[in-house]
């Protein structure tokens, strides 16, 4: 407490005058669309107090537009600084301890509760225990089969859960090699347990299992929605997501050129584009677009393409036949669509799923290939006016993962930085990841942060243990 001694309780307040019944949208009230009300009751006496304006889904759809537009970017709200809105805090806190009588009233409270707040005082001692969340699921996909498996044991371990993970169909090996490890390693027998299977048995087996506290997933959205399903029909168990991206990159006419065409092409070209941060949408400023889509062009027709065991080569084949097909289909899409193929967009004629890097560019921002998570070597570039437009446009996909910014000016890197709606930004490099730093996606792209300090925030519940004293501290 601050010293001050409790405040006494209010006298109840009797008989109350109703002072609000309708519909609070942006701080104003409204009746109902569909003019419903339904009746409220004072459970003492089982008397009816009044009616309420009742919000149906039109309602709900109004309220909605309110909070968007009052949470968007640049709004009075968002541009408050915290030590402001702290100060709007104090003022309704000050504002309900001066109505505290009616509120408890309206409330139903008895008069004694209505102004006690659970706040540790001197005579009680709080703190904190961390602890393990328990048996924590885990399902990953086969584009970095040890790192996908690391970062979900690691946390898990360290925080003191145990676990089951199933590899992904493709690459159940890597794993199954780490459990062996695991054993020498000296870990207790059941901490950490591997079961290779596919996806709509053990993976879904995994989800809705009633003996799994926790479960994190890294693949596709589709999949994800159906593992958050099946968490909340079986045991609520939490879920951490890490989906799908559509990922920008913008290239102001003021980067350093070269370095921008190197770094957003490592980005499209990692994995053979087989990344959930594949830099799939590159937005250039129009003063420098050709020299960039030349430079870009130049780039990947010098990717030495061969087997990924050649220390040689570095761009192998994909990784099945289904991911094959696919990212043919949407080259396909690409061309038929009208953007302009520059390199690549067909497969090696010899054996193996091999996919030439390909870059096209003048892509409009309708096509499929600027929409849709395409997991492979495609490059897509896009020219822009405006520093304005190309946020908006790099913000316009359901996905939000990682973007990049590219400039040497540190005041607009900083601001695009703020506006661009995913859980990563690189400004000047891509794919920079650090074993310290949070990973994880905005909207689409999941829940939950990976890696640091936040991971481990995932892999624990926090309990309070407050004691009572006999005696002031
Ligand atoms: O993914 P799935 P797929 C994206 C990428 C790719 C597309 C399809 O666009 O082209 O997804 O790839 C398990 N219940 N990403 O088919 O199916 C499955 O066994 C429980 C992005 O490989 O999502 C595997 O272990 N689990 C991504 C894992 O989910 C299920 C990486 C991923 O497979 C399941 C991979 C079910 N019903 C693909 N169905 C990224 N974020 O990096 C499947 N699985």
């Amino acid at each position: 407490g601050d010293g001050s001694p409790p405040m006494p309780f209010p006298q109840p307040v009797k008989v109350q005058e109703i002072r609000h019944t309708k519909i609070f949208i942006n701080n104003e009230w409204h009746t109902s669309l569909k003019g419903k009300t339904f009746q409220t009751f004072n459970p003492a006496t089982g008397v009816q107090i009044c009616e309420v304006e009742e919000a149906d889904k039109a309602d709900v759809d109004k309220a909605v537009k309110a909070a968007r537009a009052a949470c968007q970017r640049g709004s009075p709200w968002r541009r408050m600084d915290v030590s402001s809105r702290g100060r709007l805090l104090h003022k309704l806190a000050d504002l309900m301890e001066r109505d505290r009588a009616l509120l408890a009233v309206s409330c139903g409270c008895n008069a004694s509760c209505c102004c006690v707040v659970a706040s540790p005082d001197d005579t009680f001692m709080c703190f904190t225990r961390h602890e393990p969340v328990g048996v924590c699921g885990a399902i990953i996909p086969w584009n970095f089969p040890l790192l996908m498996f690391m970062w979900k044991v690691a946390p898990a371990l360290c925080c003191g859960n145990t676990v089951v993970i199933k590899p992904a169909e493709q690459t159940p090996l890597t794993a199954l090699h780490v459990g062996s490890l695991i054993k020498e390693a000296g870990f207790p027998p059941g901490v950490v347990n591997i079961v290779p299977g596919f996806g709509p048995t053990a993976g879904a087996a995994i989800a809705s299992h009633m003996g799994i506290d926790k479960v994190a997933f890294t693949g596709s959205t589709k999949v994800g929605q159906l593992i958050k399903e099946a968490a909340a029909k079986s045991n609520l168990k939490r879920v951490t997501l890490e989906l799908g991206g559509k990922n920008p990159c913008i290239v102001f006419a003021d980067s350093d050129l070269q370095l921008a065409v190197e770094e957003t092409q490592k980005g499209a070209f990692f994995n053979q584009g087989q990344c959930c941060t594949a830099a799939s949408r590159v937005f250039v400023e129009e003063q420098v677009y050709e020299e960039f889509v030349r430079h870009s062009v130049e780039s990947a027709k010098t990717i030495v393409i061969g087997d990924p065991l050649d220390p040689r080569t570095s761009h192998g084949p994909q990784i099945d036949q289904k991911q094959f097909d696919k990212i043919l289909e949407l080259i396909d899409s690409g061309k038929k669509e009208g953007a302009k193929l520059e390199c690549g967009g067909v497969a090696m004629e010899d054996t193996g799923l091999y996919i030439q890097p390909t870059v096209f560019s003048h892509v409009k921002d309708h096509m499929r290939i600027a929409k849709e998570e395409i997991f492979g070597p495609v490059q897509c570039i896009f020219r822009f006016k405006s520093q304005q437009e190309a946020i908006e446009r790099a913000n316009s996909t359901e996905y939000g993962l990682a973007s990049a910014v590219f400039t040497r000016n540190l005041d607009r890197a900083l601001s695009v930085s703020a506006a661009l709606e995913t859980g990563t930004v690189w400004v000047n490099c891509y794919n920079a990841l650090h074993a310290q730093a949070p990973f994880g996606g905005y909207k689409m792209s999941g829940n939950g942060r990976e890696l640091g300090e936040y991971a481990l925030a995932e892999y624990s519940e926090v309990k309070a243990v407050t004691i009572k004293l006999t005696e002031a501290l």
